[in-house]
C-alpha cells in the first residue's frame, strides 16, 4: 500500500529525467547543442502539419515532445545490475527485454529500465538501457581477474541513496522530501569522473581487450554515455548537425524512412575525446585521455509480432549483405538507397501491416459502435462496417543490431571485434535478481486487452489469433 503522503513513482522518474537532462547538458555541451536542434525541429514540424499537432495532442503529451526518452549505462557486476533494478523500481522502471551484444561483437548483455503501462509511459517516457560487462568474454585470465578486483572495490551507490531505497521498498514509497534527496542522490551514480581508478597502464590493456571494457572497470562509476530526445523528423536532424557544429554517425539505424513507421530509427553524434587523468606514482595523476560520452536521437514506429520483426530482421540483413554502412560514411548514400529498395517488402500502410499480421494494434469502439448494441460480428466485419478502429502501438524498447551500430560507430571502427555468439539470460536474470518481462507477450497483452474493451461487438474466440 502506498501511503497518502507518498509522491508517486511516475513523479519520482520525471524529476530523475530532468536532473539527469540538466546534468549532461551540463557535462557535455554538445548534447544541449543537440536538445535544441531537436526542439526546433519538432516545432518545424509540427507547424507545418497541423493534423500531426493535433495527433500528438490527443495521443501525447505535447508539451514534453522534445524532452528525453531514455539514456543508457555500463555496469560492472551482478550486484551493480541487482542493486541498480532495485533503484529503478523505486521510479516506476522494470526490465523489459533480454539483449545479447555479443553477437554484434560487444561484450555486454542488457536490459531495458522502464515505464510498462500505458499510463506511466505517458506521464514520463524515460527508459535506461542498461548493459552488464561480460567479463567471461576476455580471453585474458590474468587481466579478467585484475578488472574483477577492480570492480570489486568501486561502490557506485552512495550510501544515502541505498537507505532510501530500503525505505521505499519497506514503506512502498517515499515521500515529497525523501523522494527529492533520493534523486539528488541516485544522480550521484551516474556523474562523469574525471579522475580514473586505475593507472594508464592498465587503461591500455583494458582499452586493447575492448574499449569498452575500459569505460566500464577504468571509473568510480557508471557514467550515463547517452541521453535521446525524440525527434519529430530524424532524417532533418541527421542533415542539419553539421551545421550545428556536431559530427553525426554515418548513417541512421534502424528501417529506412516510411509513411508507417516501424520500430526504432536512431541516430547519434559520435562520442567525444574527452580528459581525464589515471592514477600515476606518488600520488600524481598521470593526463590522458577516454572516449564514451555522445548524444542521440529517436524517432518511434509501430511495435512488431514475432512475425513482423522476423520480415524486419531479414530485410535488414539482406540489405547489409548488399552493404555494410562504413564507418566513415563513404557509403551511406549507397547504403540508404538499398535499405530503401529492400525495404520495399514490408508493407507501408497500416491495413497491410495489421491484415499480414506484422504489427500490434489496439482496437477501440467508434462512435457509431458505441451506439449499437447486441451486434456480434467478427473482429474484421465490424472494422468494414466502421464499428471498431484501430491503432497502431508503439514500440518501447530497442534493437540489438542498431545498439550495435551505435556502440560501434561511437567505439571507433578498430572496436569491431569478434566475440561467439553468446545469449545467456538464464545468467542475465540470476545476476539482475528476476526476470525481464517479454516484450511480444507486453505487446500482446496490450492488444488483448483492447479487444476486449470491444466485447459488446467483437466476438472473441475469432480476434483472438
Ligand atoms: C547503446 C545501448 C543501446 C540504443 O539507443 O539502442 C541504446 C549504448 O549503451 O551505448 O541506447
Ligand atoms: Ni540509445
Amino acid at each position: 500500500m502506498t501511503a497518502r503522503t507518498h509522491v508517486s513513482a511516475d513523479a519520482i522518474r520525471s524529476d530523475f529525467s530532468a536532473a539527469m537532462s540538466a546534468m549532461y547538458r551540463n557535462e557535455v555541451p554538445a548534447y544541449g547543442t543537440l536538445m535544441a536542434l531537436v526542439a526546433r525541429v519538432n516545432e518545424e514540424t509540427l507547424a507545418a502539419d497541423p493534423h500531426l499537432q493535433a495527433r500528438l495532442e490527443a495521443t501525447d503529451s505535447l508539451e514534453r515532445i522534445s524532452e528525453e526518452r531514455h539514456g543508457a549505462i555500463w555496469l560492472g557486476t551482478p550486484e551493480e545490475l541487482s542493486m541498480m533494478r532495485r533503484v529503478f523500481a523505486v521510479m516506476g522502471m522494470y526490465p523489459v527485454g533480454y539483449y545479447d551484444l555479443s553477437t554484434a561483437g560487444v561484450p555486454v548483455h542488457s536490459t531495458a529500465f522502464r515505464p510498462v503501462g500505458d499510463a506511466a509511459l505517458k506521464r514520463n517516457p524515460f527508459r535506461v538501457f542498461t548493459s552488464l560487462l561480460r567479463l567471461d568474454l576476455i580471453a585474458d585470465e590474468a587481466l579478467r581477474a585484475e578488472a574483477a578486483a577492480v570492480l570489486a572495490s568501486r561502490k557506485i551507490f552512495t550510501e544515502r541513496a541505498i537507505e532510501l531505497v530500503e525505505k521505499a521498498e519497506k514503506e512502498g514509497g517515499l515521500d515529497a522530501s525523501d523522494a527529492a534527496e533520493f534523486v539528488r542522490e541516485v544522480l550521484e551514480t551516474f556523474r562523469w569522473h574525471d579522475q580514473a581508478i586505475v593507472s594508464a597502464e592498465m587503461y591500455k590493456r583494458l582499452h586493447d581487450a575492448h574499449r569498452l571494457i575500459a569505460d566500464v572497470v577504468s571509473f568510480k562509476g557508471p557514467h550515463i554515455n547517452h541521453l535521446t530526445p525524440r525527434t519529430l523528423d530524424i532524417d532533418e536532424v541527421q542533415a542539419l548537425m553539421p551545421e550545428e557544429g556536431i559530427a553525426p554517425k554515418a548513417v541512421v539505424e534502424g528501417p529506412p524512412t516510411r509513411k508507417c513507421p516501424i520500430l526504432l530509427r536512431q541516430t547519434s553524434f559520435k562520442a567525444l575525446e574527452e580528459p581525464v587523468s589515471f592514477v600515476g606514482e606518488n600520488g600524481a595523476w598521470k593526463p590522458g585521455s577516454h572516449t564514451a560520452r555522445f548524444g542521440e536521437i529517436e524517432q518511434r514506429g509501430i511495435a512488431l509480432t514475432p512475425k513482423g520483426r522476423a520480415l524486419y530482421d531479414k530485410l535488414l540483413n539482406d540489405t547489409r549483405a548488399i552493404v555494410r554502412p562504413a564507418a566513415d560514411g563513404s557509403n551511406a548514400a549507397e547504403y540508404e538507397a538499398a535499405l530503401a529498395d529492400v525495404f520495399k517488402a514490408f508493407p507501408d500502410d497500416w491495413d497491410g501491416i495489421r491484415k499480414a499480421g506484422l504489427g500490434y494494434f489496439s482496437y477501440s469502439l467508434t462512435e457509431k459502435g458505441k451506439r449499437v448494441s447486441g451486434r456480434r460480428a467478427d473482429l474484421e466485419t465490424a472494422i468494414e462496417a466502421g464499428l471498431i478502429q484501430f491503432d497502431p502501438i508503439v514500440y518501447e524498447d530497442f534493437l540489438p543490431v542498431s545498439a550495435a551500430g551505435i556502440f560501434q560507430s561511437n567505439l571507433g571502427d578498430d572496436a569491431t571485434q569478434d566475440f561467439v555468439a553468446s545469449p545467456n539470460q538464464v545468467m542475465f536474470e540470476r545476476d539482475l535478481g528476476g526476470p525481464v518481462l517479454d516484450e511480444f507477450a507486453h505487446y500482446a497483452g496490450i492488444r488483448r486487452a483492447s479487444l476486449e474493451m470491444c466485447l459488446d461487438i467483437v466476438n472473441m474466440a475469432v480476434a483472438a489469433e
